[in-house]
């Protein structure tokens, strides 16, 4: 490791105001969003251009120090934050901030790695488009960030997830060379797919600095409905009658101790009485109006006249989506979460469910449990506070379980750190070889991201 010089060297690529060591300034990008997860870095370097980003790759090889790349820091298995004793610079791709022109009829608009969701949203609208992947990080999340997590979010189930999205990327390698295909064209069978191999990379094989994004026809009508229902079995009944409907885009589920939380906490509480074991959160989205269908399906399927709440106005769906949006902020002030984001087959979901609490009890008898997710996708966060942030038998404990219900340990978030260890519990020795190939063949020195997804190295 040489480092000393390093630093004057980053200042003569991107300006000495970009390279920042000052401890206090440093702090924010060394602690993870859920404080679970914090390292040291050597310095904070803020490029902004590909070429920059090229040239402190280069740097930081010659220096022999590893590279964690930042996006907006909203990540939840500590992948984007320092770790462990080798020397690391934080990469953060925060002022790659170019978009282009929206090209409403490829459908398509390209945007700089640090381009947050919001900005993009805000960018898009008004072009009769938007951008199909939505998630409550939006202000932080950068569109970098959520392609290197393949990060999903609400509109799975109808849009697919961010890979689904990119149509092309730029990036560049450990090498310091940039691979780009940045042409927008949606029909290119000429290899390997290197965009959908940086997809759900987690900064392991390159650092993302553009994307070319797939569009969709923004629709002129929304309806939300909520729903109280006695438990998890009764919730996948009405997913099913609401399935048959092309215009369901999210069916989101959250249950009591999480419900009851977010209201003391913040005032924000379903619009009729408790009583209810989880609220089923439903929003369709079509070209006209689907009031009618939509009430016949729920009627069919049995759900409650007293605990049924419909909304169709912006401010109205808003203030719904605030209850199932303000579950990971409020879960962070009570303690440090241990985030198991989890995705099952639907028929293993309620068994799962019913028992999850009081397995995290049976290994942590003073821990608390709140759940909720993305039913539509299978997919359940448990979080659990309590255990200390370094004691991960609790997240040993609903990992097994979840994969031997048929599971996988991670839907959306990724591995990162926080889930290495259990790799194998869902990818075969074949699968993690495999994939340790590729990282050793784009990033054979271990520079980029060590320590994600790869447990202590080579399997
Ligand atoms: P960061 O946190 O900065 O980084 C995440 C990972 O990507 C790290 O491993 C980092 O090294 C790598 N990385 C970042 N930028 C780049 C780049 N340009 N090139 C290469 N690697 C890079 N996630 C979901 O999937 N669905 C949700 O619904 C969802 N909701 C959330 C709600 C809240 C309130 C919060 C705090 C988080 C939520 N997340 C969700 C998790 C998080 O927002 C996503 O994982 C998001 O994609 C991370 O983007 P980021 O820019 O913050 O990335
Ligand atoms: C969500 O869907 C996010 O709310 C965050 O993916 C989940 O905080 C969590 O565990
Ligand atoms: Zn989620």
């Amino acid at each position: 490791v040489r480092i000393e010089g390093l630093a004057a060297r980053l200042a003569a690529i991107v300006g000495p105001a970009h390279v920042l060591e000052d401890p206090d300034v440093r702090a924010g990008y060394e602690l993870d969003w859920t404080r679970r997860w914090r390292g040291t870095a050597l310095l904070v370097v803020r490029p902004a251009s590909t070429a920059q980003v090229a040239a402190t790759l280069d740097a930081c090889a010659a220096a022999g120090v590893t590279v964690v790349a930042q996006g907006g820091n909203t990540g939840l298995v500590g992948g984007s934050v320092p770790r462990g004793d080798a020397p690391a610079v934080v990469l953060s791709l925060g002022r790659l901030v170019q978009l282009g022109p929206v090209d409403t009829t490829a459908a398509q608009v390209a945007a700089g790695a640090g381009v947050t969701l919001a900005a993009l949203q805000a960018h898009v609208e008004g072009s009769g488009l938007r951008f199909a992947v939505d998630l409550s990080a939006r202000q932080s999340a950068t569109v970098g960030g959520m392609a290197a997590t393949n990060a999903g979010g609400i509109h799975v189930m109808r849009h697919g997830s961010m890979r689904s999205q990119v149509v092309g990327l730029e990036a560049v390698l450990a090498s310091g060379e940039t691979v780009s295909r940045m042409t927008g064209l949606v029909k290119d069978n000429t290899g390997y797919d290197v965009c959908g191999l940086l997809c759900g990379s987690e900064g392991t094989l390159g650092v993302i600095t553009a994307l070319c994004l797939r569009l969709i026809p923004e629709r002129a009508f929304r309806l939300a409905v909520m729903v109280g229902l006695p438990g998890t079995s009764a919730a996948l009944d009405v997913l099913a009658h609401a399935r048959r409907l092309e215009s369901l885009e999210a069916a989101e589920i959250m249950f009591a101790e999480g419900i009851a939380l977010v209201g003391e906490m913040t005032g924000v509480r379903p619009p009729f009485a408790a009583g209810y074991g989880c609220v089923l959160l439903l929003e369709f989205a079509a070209d006209e109006d689907v009031t009618d269908a939509v009430a016949a399906v729920l009627e069919h399927a049995g759900c409650p006249d007293d605990r049924l709440a419909v909304a169709r106005a912006p401010a109205e769906r808003a203030r719904l989506w605030e209850l199932r949006e303000r579950l990971t902020e409020v879960v962070n002030v009570v303690g440090v979460p241990h985030k198991l984001d989890v995705t099952l087959p639907l028929r293993a979901i309620p068994a799962f469910a019913d028992g999850v609490a009081e397995l995290v009890r049976s290994v942590a008898p003073d821990a608390r449990a709140y759940v909720w997710g993305h039913i539509g996708d299978g997919n359940l966060h448990v979080n659990v506070i309590g255990p200390d942030p370094d004691d991960d038998r609790v997240d040993a404990a609903v990992l097994q379980d979840v994969s031997a219900r048929g599971g996988s340990i991670s839907a959306e978030h990724g591995i990162g750190v926080a889930k290495a260890r259990w790799l194998g519990l869902t990818r075969s020795a074949a699968d993690i070889a495999a994939m340790y190939a590729v990282k050793r063949a784009l990033d054979p020195s271990g520079m980029l991201n060590p320590g994600v997804l790869f447990a202590g190295g080579a399997p």
